[in-house]
Order: C-alpha cells, then structure tokens, then sequence
C-alpha cells in the first residue's frame, strides 16, 4: 500500500507543467487552401512537422475560420477537420449570429502568417495580439496559444478571482475550474468561469478576448526572460473559439461583450431592497423573530430568506417538520407577503438518495447523473449520499417544474419570491475517488443534527411518497469529444485549488444524457445550466413576472438568467476590500450586474466597526444582503446600535436612489452599458485610475469612496480631473487627479460625491419597503459639469412584468439655465415636487456652503417639459 501510493507521488510530480524534459518543441501548423473574401478567411491547418503528443496526441487536420462579424468584433475559430472535438453547446451559450461585417470597415484586422501557422489581430496599425509567441498546440487533451502583450499590460477580467482588479503582469495564473471555495482564496480559481480579459490601452481603446471555451484551464501571464510579456492559454480541451472585441472605452468593450454573451435578465423593483439571510436560523419562529426585529429597529426590510435549515434532514424539496413546518411556513409567508415583502429559499441541486419524493420521482424520469456502467452516481453532501441531476437530460426541466410547482405551490407550499442556488459547482464533500458515499456521510455526521426542536411544537409524521422505481439503465454512448481520452487524470494538470479535477466534485467521466457530452468538458457549465433549469421553473410558476435567481456558480453570459452572490467570505477585512473588485468585474466586465458580497462577511465573526462599515458598503452594490454562516455569532443589522444606524443611513440614500439603480440597471439589460463601474470606466485616459479598485461608480453619477480598513476615521479618496459634489452638502469638490483625505468618518459614514455633468431622480423620502417607496414623489439632483451642462435619465415600468405595458422613459437634459425633459410618457410618474441645482452660478468652483439652491416645482411628468433653473 504505501510502497504504490509512494510510486505514485514522484510519478504524478514529474509532469512538468507547460514543457517536458527531452521532448521536441511541438512542430505548429502550417496553413494551406486560404480562402479569403472581405468578410472571412477560411484555410486548412496541417500539423507542419512531427507530432510531439505531449498531452494527448496531436490532431494532424485543424481548420480555421476567421468571420468579420461586426466592425467592432472578429471572430477566429481554430477547430478539428473532422468536428469531433466539444464545443460549448449552443443551448448553454448561443451563438451570437454573424452579420455582415467586412474587413474594410472593421476596426479590427486579422493577419496571418502561414508556417508555422500564426496570426494577429490588430486596431488599425497596433498589434492587440500576436500568436506567434509560441507554435500553437492542438492535443487531444491540452490546447496551447500565447500571444505577446504590449510592455505595460493593462489586464482586467478572467474570473471569478479575489485577486486584484488590474491584473498582476507577472508569475500569475489564472485557473477555471469551477469549484466550492469557502475563503474565496485568492490566486486560486472560485465558483464561476469567464474566460474574457480586457486589455486597456489609454491611447487607443479597450478590446477584449473573449475564449469561448469552457474546458479545465490555466491562463498564464507572464514575461520571458527578455522581458516580453505574454498571456498564454492551455486548456485541457474544447477548440480556440476566440472573439475579439474592441470599443474606443472600457464602456463600450463592456457592451460589445454583452453582444456575444448576451443582455444580462432586467430585475424586479423589489429585489433592489435590502436582503437579510443567515445559515443556522433554528426554526420558522426564530426567522419570524428576525422580521420582527427589523421592523421593530425601524430597519427597512425587504426579503427574508431561509438557508438549507429549512429542509428536513437537509433534503431538497421538504420541510424539517417540527422546525418549520409547513403550517406556520404559510403563516409566515403569507405575513411577508400581506406586509409587501418577500420572502427566499435555498435549493441545493443534490437531491438525497433515499426513500423521498424528489429522489423517487427523479429516479423515475431517469435524470440523475449515471456512471458509465448505467449505475447511479453518488456523492455526500449535506443530506448524506445524494444524486446529481443531469441538465442535459430531456426530461430534467420537466422534472425540476414539477418540483418547483408542487414544492413552491402558492396555495399549497411555500410561496417564494425569487430562489437561491449554491454548491452547483457542483460540490460534493467525499473526495475523488468517492467510492464509499454511504461510509463517508456517516462517518462525516450527515446530515448533521439539527437544533433541539422548542418543546411546544410536535413532531408530525413524515409523509413519504411509496411510488419507488429503479432507475433506468442506460448506457449513453460518448457523441461530443475526442475517443480515448484520460478523463480523470489528464496528463496536463491544471493548478486546481482542489487538487486533481474529479474531486470535491462530480466525477469527470462521467457521460451526460442527450448528446453525450462528458463532464470533463462541461464542468465549469454545470452550475449556469442549473441556473437556468431554475430561472425556468421559478418562471413556470409565475409566468409573468422577472424571476429572481442568484447563484454561486456561473459561467459566461450567466447575467442573462442569474444574479451572483460572490460565495462564502470571511467577516474580515480583506474581503470586505476584494468584494469591490469582485463586485465591479462581475458587474462590468462579465455582465452579471445583478451581484453582491456577504454583507458582515460570512464565516467568522464579525465586529461591530466591519459591519457597520459593510452595512453602508453593501448599500453601493446591486445586490445588498446581509449572510451569515451557522455558529458565527449574530451579525442583523439590528443588534449594534452603530450598526442600525449605519444601515439607517445607508438604506436611507439607497432607497431615495432606487430609481435611478433601476433606471441605470435596466440601460444595461437593454445595451450592456455597465452600471457599476470602476472608476477607470469613467475615466478611461487618467493612468492614476488604472489600478484603484476601493472606489467605484454607482451608476455614472455617483462616486463611492468607503474607509477600507479597521480602526480609520478617513480615506485618502482620489479624484480625478473634473467637479463633483458632495452629496451630503453639496459642496463643490474640484477634483485635480490626485488624493484629497476625506476626515471625520465614523463608522455609520460613506462618502459620496455626485459626479458633475449628471441629473439624478430621487423619492422626495425613502421607506420601510419598496412597495411604500413608489408612492413618494420624486425630485431630481442637477450636477452641472464644468461645462455647465448635465443629463440623465429616468425609467419606470411597473416593477415586475416581463412584458411591460407602459413604460416611462425620459431624458433630463440641463444647458444655459434651462433644465428639459422629454421623452416617452407612457405612464407618468408621482409628482416632479422639487430641482436642487448644485453650484449655481459663481459657486459652482467654490467650497462655499449653501452652494445649492432648490426650485419646488409640483408638476407631473406627462409630457416635454422646460423649467428655468438660473
Ligand atoms: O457547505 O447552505 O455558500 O452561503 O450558507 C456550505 C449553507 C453550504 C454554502 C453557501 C453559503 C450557505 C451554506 N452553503
């Protein structure tokens, strides 16, 4: 035994990552039979020497396919003859359709040299990439590309990460492998894959690289030992389907992703409320307790939500009986719902195997993942040994509707509002090779026992469903991917935070129903394929309203279904700083705006100052709840009066704000203008922004500058070359490109300054909930610019439709005195009551009080408009 596991280690430690001692360089490809018109370029690639099959063998025919798809986008895809090789699916992520682009008009150039086969990509004379860095690669199992970067790369994306927003240039890999990673690590890889970065050059623009790929993966950049820095792709499989994108600004970079990935899914007016949630409420009073002290601490809340303690046993799809039964669940819900709030649920998408409906009944359809013998897959997670389902089955949307209907019935079950879905990685505790669940979840205490059941609530009999059928016996045979592949041990290893790729996982070999992908390919999509499995369900129930989902895993163009929550943080205050750049590359870069952190911080305890702090941090973020893990001690925005006061404040600014989060929020689902942005989106020529990633744009208008650390009373915020207002006073702030110390912040302050040059519509007042906000009348804020102008914008629909009848949609535009409104009025808004312009006249480049004057106005908005202000 020990002698084997001794052969092994130095066996496995000998694969020497990127290169192998005695083995010829790989020979590259040569191109022949290029075709070429003014929209595409197609040619066939030939292996150019002797096949050095590193890590798999080398394929000998490649072809490539070069499309001028927009002016802004070219599309290169390097793929096998023979069409063999996985491809993303399209029902994961569709194909953007190609238009009629042409390499005329294309500010986007591709060249190519013919042997050894590379090419460049360039913005009218400057190279943006240059694959001839390295011959490529193209393996039965590792694909290579490395392409040169320009001296001082400005790197942003590729995540989901904890590291730094601006990317470090050296020694730094990037790893996707989708995994449960309690921590957030950093260089490490975390929940979610989006192989996209985005190169910012101040002179010339911002392109991106999206690698549709969804293959295990190590991105390096680095620089040679010249100094010449590269970034370099090796995959574990799939084909280089690259799109490259270019905009004049990160902004518009941002939006031409959202062309190929997709509109992130426009949310409901609620689910901009405040959130609160912990794992370990002990019972349906103890939440009941939670709603209460909320309203009785004068704290607007808006959804409850309930953690995996809800379940009985832990299983999907039941209620713990004697904790929350199903009687005063109702109550509870109906009392959330009677008093306009909302209430949430996990659903984990391991389903327990053992004698209950939701496995019985997915045994039934067939759904679950199978290995490759046809016997059932297990794993343990929190219910003991469970069952996978298999997205790709047919019949899974069927299956996961009918829980979903039964389950969350509105006059039967638990009515919830919007979902939440975690360890879709997807997670399993008993690590590779799990070939003992049952041993492992009893040996591991699962699931664990619940809290003692308060005396006065017995316990009621467990209903279980006998309709028990063995599952179907099906072997599917492998349609997608290459034969003969190691899917378990690939002979390239990935820098896996988890070690090898089947483990604290689903196995990778395993085959998925319908076409027959294998797990080793689709990994990194499992969790985005649940997400959308349950955006659909959640819809099915309520067909004609938004559904709220938010996920732990994603994978590119996950925003057009899901929101994210950034997973299982420490309550320290590191990650209350990272939650910024991860928030900001989520929200911009990857298009999944609808995110947030843990507010207090999950694991651990926090402390009254981090929270108060995160409290008004998390108010900034799209997605703002406050989570706690089980056994940390409690973190409700109730319990420290620093900290009631703090969330006060903030919800206060955030709900008179909600407007214009929704109007903002909705412009990027309809254009992939980003939201929350970095503070280089907005000023994309200023190098001294390049890297700051502790301020940030809420919306266009608003700078958010919170204190960062422990113990700090005021933050060194920068500010860049242009005016802007303080929002509490309205004190002009000339901003000169460098620091200025903004003092005497305790700990229920944020600073914020409005931007000039932008007009903000705000509720006259905020309220308890968002239901009561859309009765307040609203006011707008006028930042004149130093040019003296400003603009902005306003939408309201009714909050919650998919298909809105009418809609209110209007621009504010401010010049030479006159503020004008106009637009469409479909529906009209609650009355205009008040204008405050900031920096009238000579004030505007002064630090003078009372720099601001406000005009009552009392009108509805229900046609153009002009209103003299100066
Ligand atoms: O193994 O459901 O990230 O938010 O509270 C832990 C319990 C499972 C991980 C999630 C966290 C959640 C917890 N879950």
């Amino acid at each position: 035994m020990l002698a084997s596991l001794l052969l092994l280690v130095p066996l496995a430690g000998a694969v020497v990552i990127g290169s192998r001692a005695n083995t010829p360089p790989c020979p590259g490809y040569k191109a022949s039979n290029i075709q070429e018109t003014d929209h595409a370029v197609t040619a066939d690639l030939t292996l150019a020497g002797t096949p050095c099959n590193t890590y798999g063998k080398d394929l000998q025919n490649l072809k490539l396919l070069v499309e001028y798809q927009t002016d802004e986008r070219l599309h290169v895809k390097i793929y096998d003859a023979e069409e063999c090789v996985y491809q993303v699916p399209e029902k994961v992520l569709p194909r953007v359709a190609d238009s009629d682009g042409s390499r005329k008009d294309s500010a986007l150039k591709f060249e190519y040299q013919a042997v050894p086969f590379s090419f460049t990509v360039k913005r009218k004379d400057e190279v943006l990439f240059n694959s001839s860095a390295s011959n490529l690669i193209f393996q039965s199992q590792y694909l290579k590309l490395r392409t040169w970067l320009p001296d001082h790369p400005h790197l942003y994306g590729l995540g989901e990460h904890t590291d730094a927003l601006h990317l470090p240039t050296t020694n730094y890999t990037r790893t996707f492998w989708n995994r449960d990673s309690y921590g957030i690590p950093e260089n490490s890889n975390l929940y979610g894959t989006h192989p996209v970065y985005y190169d910012h050059r101040s002179q010339s623009g911002t392109h991106g690289v999206f690698l549709l790929n969804s293959n295990g993966m190590d991105v390096r950049i680095d620089k040679t030992e010249n100094g010449k820095h590269y970034l370099e792709y090796n995959t574990l499989g799939g084909i280089f389907d690259f799109y490259f994108f270019t905009g004049s600004n990160p902004k518009e970079a941002s939006i031409e992703y959202a062309k190929i990935v997709g509109l992130p899914a426009m949310q409901s007016y609620w689910t901009f409320g405040f959130h609160q949630c912990r794992y370990g409420y002990r019972d349906v009073y103890q939440v009941a307790e939670v709603v209460y002290n909320y309203s009785k601490a004068d704290i607007p809340l808006e959804t409850m939500w309930t953690d995996i303690d809800y379940m009985d046993r832990r299983r999907v799809f039941t209620l713990d009986p004697d904790r929350f039964p199903l009687k005063k669940m109702r109550e509870l819900v109906d009392y959330l719902h009677d008093h306009d709030q909302h209430y949430i649920v996990m659903v984990d998408p391991a389903v327990s195997v053992s004698d209950n409906g939701a496995f019985n009944r997915g045994s039934a359809k067939g759904v679950f993942l199978k290995n490759q013998n046809g016997s059932l897959y297990k794993g343990a997670v929190w219910p003991g040994v469970t069952a996978y389902p298999d997205w790709f089955h047919p019949d899974v949307q069927d299956y996961w509707n009918d829980e979903f209907n039964a389950f969350f019935h509105a006059e039967t079950g638990v009515d919830i509002d919007g979902l939440w879905i975690d360890m879709n990685e997807a997670a399993n505790f008993c690590s590779y090779p799990c070939t003992d669940p049952e041993k492992y979840a009893s040996q591991n205490n699962l699931p664990p026992a619940p809290p003692p059941v308060r005396p006065s609530n017995p316990r009621p009999l467990p209903d279980f469903p006998a309709d028990f059928q063995p599952f179907a016996k099906r072997i599917y045979q492998a349609k997608h991917g290459l034969e003969g592949r190691n899917l378990i041990n690939p002979p390239y290893t990935i820098r896996n935070g988890a070690g090898s790729l089947s483990n604290k996982t689903i196995n990778t070999d395993i085959v998925h129903a319908g076409e027959g992908y294998v797990e080793y390919d689709t990994h990194n999509l499992y969790g985005t394929m649940m997400s959308a499995s349950s955006r659909e369900a959640m819809q099915h129930r309520r067909p004609d309203v938004r559904p709220l989902v938010i996920t732990r895993s994603t994978y590119a163009g996950a925003g057009r279904e899901v929101g994210h929550w950034l997973g299982d943080n420490f309550s320290k205050w590191s990650h209350y700083r990272i939650s910024i750049a991860e928030a900001l590359a989520f929200a911009s870069m990857f298009q999944v705006p609808m995110v947030g952190s843990d507010v207090c911080g999950f694991g651990g305890n926090t402390t009254e100052e981090l929270c108060a702090r995160w409290a008004s941090l998390g108010a900034f973020f799209p997605f703002y709840r406050n989570h706690n893990e089980l056994g940390s001690i409690s973190q409700e925005f109730y319990i420290w009066p620093s900290v009631q006061e703090s969330a006060r404040k903030a919800i206060d600014i955030r709900y008179r704000l909600l407007d214009y989060i929704y109007t903002l929020f909705h412009r990027q689902t309809q254009t992939g203008e980003p939201f929350l942005q970095p503070m280089f989106y907005l000023y994309p020529e200023d190098t001294n922004t390049f890297t700051i990633d502790l301020q940030f744009f809420y919306g266009d208008a608003i700078l958010v500058s919170p204190v960062t650390s422990q113990g700090r009373t005021s933050v060194d915020a920068y500010f860049p070359d242009d005016i802007f207002y303080d929002w509490y006073t309205g004190i002009p702030v000339r901003g000169q490109g460098a620091n200025i110390t903004l003092r005497d912040l305790d700990i229920t302050d944020i600073p914020l300054h409005i931007r000039g040059g932008t007009i903000i519509p705000i509720r006259s007042s905020s309220a308890m909930t968002t239901t009561e906000l859309r009765e307040e009348s609203f006011q707008l804020i006028v930042a004149p610019g130093l040019d003296g102008t400003a603009s902005g914008s306003l939408y309201l629909d009714d909050g919650e439709s998919l298909q809105q009848e009418a809609t209110l949609e209007v621009q504010f535009e401010y010049r030479n005195g006159i503020l004008r409104v106009d637009g469409k009025f479909q529906r009209h808004i609650n009355v205009l009551e008040s204008v405050t312009l900031l920096g009238p006249g000579k004030h505007r480049r002064s630090r003078e009080e009372g720099a601001k004057k406000t005009i009552p106005t009392n009108l509805e908005l229900s046609k153009p408009t002009e209103i003299k202000l100066e």
